[in-house]
């Protein structure tokens, strides 16, 4: 029948995930366990699609990101990936993956938490698995730490857990009823000078701050889960911009040291400290990279908005609000 023909698919949509508490450190570099709990935003405006299709009529597998066929080192790590999954839960057959991910270049944000996100539940949706979301969120974990969390919308966190069962990520707060806007800030285009999963095995091995920053970060996100519920937005936006500031100093400290800033960088989280002593609320974030994340509150976005302006107008400014978690439909 038409049905036994056709093949199997499963279409999936995740969301981009911003750390208030960030993930920075493996203890574990093939199961994805990280030294801490991280905790994030899930945004709105920056997603990931991703169809699955499981073939069995021979066809080579292929993987399509925007139409345009991957290979290379990207799909590879793609490849594993589905592998790992299908030997995880017994599946077999060729995919064919197209995926689009809606991240504007402009906002210099990251997709892989979006990607994977998106490619744990279609793959799940292809498969028809029955599987919860705290398995889903392990799922993507094993892609990509962040993705972990973009499996639910709002606020979220990663329970770093001691081994593969017990890592994964829980909702918070999936629609909070809070104020809250990121604007990213785009200071610099060219390529991370350090992917993320080297610069965070460089401090894990040499940094004899590591242990600090384990500390400080595990208060921070007791501290943060605490603020969230009380729906303080400057103590959530104290809470982000101190543990960004201290992922920073601590990669300084590696052996050798490195740096995401950019002279850019700087000039706007000097900005960001000048609106908010002169009444204008905002805090800032940054990840492994140059851009700069500013939270704020609706009310005073343009300030914001103009201020940057006035300084650097050539830097794309994208904003969002909260979004949603992973959807999935077996097609
Ligand atoms: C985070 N970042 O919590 C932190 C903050 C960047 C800075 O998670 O090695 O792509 O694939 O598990 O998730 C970026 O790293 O790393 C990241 P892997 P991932 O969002």
């Amino acid at each position: 029948s038409f049905f036994d023909e056709h093949p199997r698919a499963g279409l999936a949509t995740a969301h981009t995930n911003i750390a208030l508490v960030k993930y920075w450190g493996k203890k574990d570099e093939k199961l994805r366990l990280p030294f801490t709990d991280s905790l994030s935003l899930t945004v709105n405006d920056f997603y990931t699609t991703t169809q699955v299709v499981v073939r069995d009529d021979g066809a080579p597998r292929r993987f399509r990101l925007s139409g345009q066929e991957v290979n290379g080192p990207a799909a590879e790590r793609v490849w594993k990936y589905i592998e790992r999954l299908q030997r995880r839960f017994g599946v077999s057959g060729t995919l064919d993956i197209s995926t689009a991910n809606h991240v504007p270049m402009s906002a210099g944000l990251a997709s892989s938490s979006s990607a994977f996100a998106a490619l744990a539940g279609a793959f799940a949706a292809a498969y028809e698995l029955n599987v919860d979301r705290e398995e889903l969120s392990r799922m993507a974990r094993l892609g990509s730490g962040s993705a972990s969390r973009s499996v639910y919308g709002g606020f979220s966190r990663w329970i770093a857990g001691h081994d593969d069962a017990t890592s994964r990520a829980v909702a918070l707060d999936e629609n909070p009823d809070l104020d809250i806007r990121l604007l990213a800030v785009q200071v610099d285009v060219s390529p991370k000078s350090v992917p993320s999963t080297q610069g965070m095995r460089r401090v894990v091995e040499t940094s004899p701050y590591f242990p600090v920053w384990v500390e400080q970060t595990s208060k921070a996100c007791d501290e943060m889960e605490k603020a969230i519920e009380r729906r303080d937005f400057t103590a959530i936006g104290e809470i982000a911009q101190q543990n960004a500031l201290d992922m920073h100093a601590l990669n300084l400290t590696a052996r050798p040291g490195f740096t995401y800033f950019q002279p850019q960088t700087l000039l706007v989280l000097q900005l960001v400290d000048e609106l908010r002593h002169n009444g204008v609320e905002c805090y800032s974030t940054m990840d492994a990279g140059s851009n700069v994340k500013v939270l704020v509150q609706s009310g005073n976005e343009a300030r914001v908005r103009a201020r940057i302006y006035e300084v650097l107008p050539q830097a794309p400014i994208t904003s969002t609000g909260a979004g949603s978690g992973l959807v999935m439909t077996t097609l």
